[in-house]
């Protein structure tokens, strides 16, 4: 039975990627932060008592930030394949929290790399990186591949450089069978609420359940390549079963706005919205109500969508696009499941929760839903 460790196995990836491992036959093992409240809802449904027999899932208590408790583990586990999905991965965030997010995202991963070699483990052990399309940041070529230039513009990217050249380095340096996957965006009903899709999406359901009357975003002329996490996860364990450790772009070769996002996560919640004004003035107004059982509490001329500043980076990335092409090619893998799939899944999701929010608070309970 091969055995995987995943750091970030909380996570919205770590979460998709323990359940396809699972499935595989491996025994899991994933660190977890200690947190004064529970911090395992992504992955409680595949959760196994520890004292259940035979069983494959198994947490652990550690941090990227800790060199001798990932050492530990890397040693006690004795993974077939760690995969190194634990970061700060909110760009905005690494703005207000750069030493913080250079620590985890890039020493993290060096950390982790040294665990291995220092244990003696570079011939048993394979490294997936969780590596970005930040890397391009400001892009050098459209679209983008393996082959593209970096231009980091945050430091979440600028640590996840580092992170990225390490992995490349111990592959060279120590034959160690360690490789990056340069993943787009990736999204699900998993998704942090903080991430803009899922803003979004939740955004527009407690809109259309009343719970809140306006949501505010930042730059919505910002271009994304957005795929669906489970199918990335996939490639995540296509990448550590080749011959040969190669880094690969994983994208669906197709990108909209973050405006498009708004409109069609409105349209799956019965609503038609007109976008007017520019820049920050800029707002999105209620032009047709079509699905009122979706939607019981959007009228005709609500302004439901406003630009707020606060939501603007020091540095943006403007635009991104991936070229899978290498991806399909040398390893056969394509995405399944299309933005509009995913943007389906991930209102309907969303609706179900804010129905469920408004129940309680039409009977008097306290719900929170704010997203900051
Ligand atoms: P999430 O933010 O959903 O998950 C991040 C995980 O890392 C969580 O489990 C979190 O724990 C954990 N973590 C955070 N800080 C630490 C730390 N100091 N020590 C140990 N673990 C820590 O991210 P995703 O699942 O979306 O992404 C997974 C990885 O892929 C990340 O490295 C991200 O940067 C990268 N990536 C993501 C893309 C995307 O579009 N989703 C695209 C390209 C790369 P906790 O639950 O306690 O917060
Ligand atoms: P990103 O994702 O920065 O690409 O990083 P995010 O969803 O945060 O932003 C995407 C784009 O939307 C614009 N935007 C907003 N973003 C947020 N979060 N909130 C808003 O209100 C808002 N309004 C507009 C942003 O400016 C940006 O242009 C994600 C993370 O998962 C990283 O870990 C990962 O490496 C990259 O994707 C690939």
């Amino acid at each position: 039975m091969p055995t995987a460790l995943i750091t970030g196995i909380t996570g919205q990836d770590g979460s998709y990627l323990a359940e396809l491992l699972l499935e595989k036959g491996y025994e899991v093992h994933g660190i977890k932060r200690r947190a004064s409240s529970f911090n395992t809802e992504r992955v409680d449904h595949i959760y196994q008592s520890p004292h259940a027999e035979n069983a494959r899932f198994r947490l652990h208590y550690g941090d990227l930030t800790d060199t001798s408790n990932l050492t530990r583990i890397v040693n006690e586990v004795q993974p077939d394949e760690v995969y190194n999905l634990g970061a700060q991965s909110h760009v905005a965030v690494s703005f207000e929290s750069p030493e913080y997010t250079a620590d985890v995202d890039g020493l993290g991963t060096l950390r982790l790399l040294e665990a291995i070699r220092f244990l003696g483990m570079e011939k048993k052990t394979r490294f997936y990186q969780a590596s970005t399309s930040e890397l391009f940041g400001l892009v050098q070529e459209v679209p983008q591949r393996e082959t593209t230039p970096f231009y980091p513009r945050s430091p979440y990217a600028a640590a996840k450089m580092y992170a990225y050249w390490i992995t490349v380095n111990y592959r060279e340096s120590y034959g160690l069978y360690a490789c990056n996957g340069i993943l787009f965006n990736h999204e699900s009903p998993r998704r942090g609420e903080t991430f803009v899709t899922r803003k979004i999406t939740r955004g527009i359901a407690n809109i259309a359940q009343g719970l809140e009357k306006c949501l505010y975003l930042g730059n919505m002329d910002a271009l994304r390549d957005w795929g669906h996490a489970k199918d990335y996860v996939r490639m995540q364990w296509m990448m550590l079963q080749q011959e040969t450790a190669e880094d690969y772009v994983i994208a669906t070769g197709r990108q909209i706005s973050v405006r498009e996002f708004v409109r069609m996560s409105a349209i799956e919640a019965g609503i038609e919205l007109e976008f007017s004004g520019k820049g920050v003035d800029e707002v999105a107004t209620v032009s047709q109500v079509i699905d009122s059982e979706k939607s019981p509490q959007v009228s005709v001329g609500d302004v439901i969508v406003r630009v707020d500043p606060r939501y603007f980076r020091p540095a943006e990335v403007e635009t991104l696009l991936g070229d899978p092409a290498k991806a399909k090619e040398k390893l056969g893998w394509q995405c399944e499941i299309t933005v509009e799939e995913m943007c389906a899944e991930m209102v309907a999701s969303d609706l179900e929760n804010a129905r469920k929010h408004a129940l309680l608070k039409h009977h008097g309970h306290q719900v929170n839903v704010s997203v900051e």
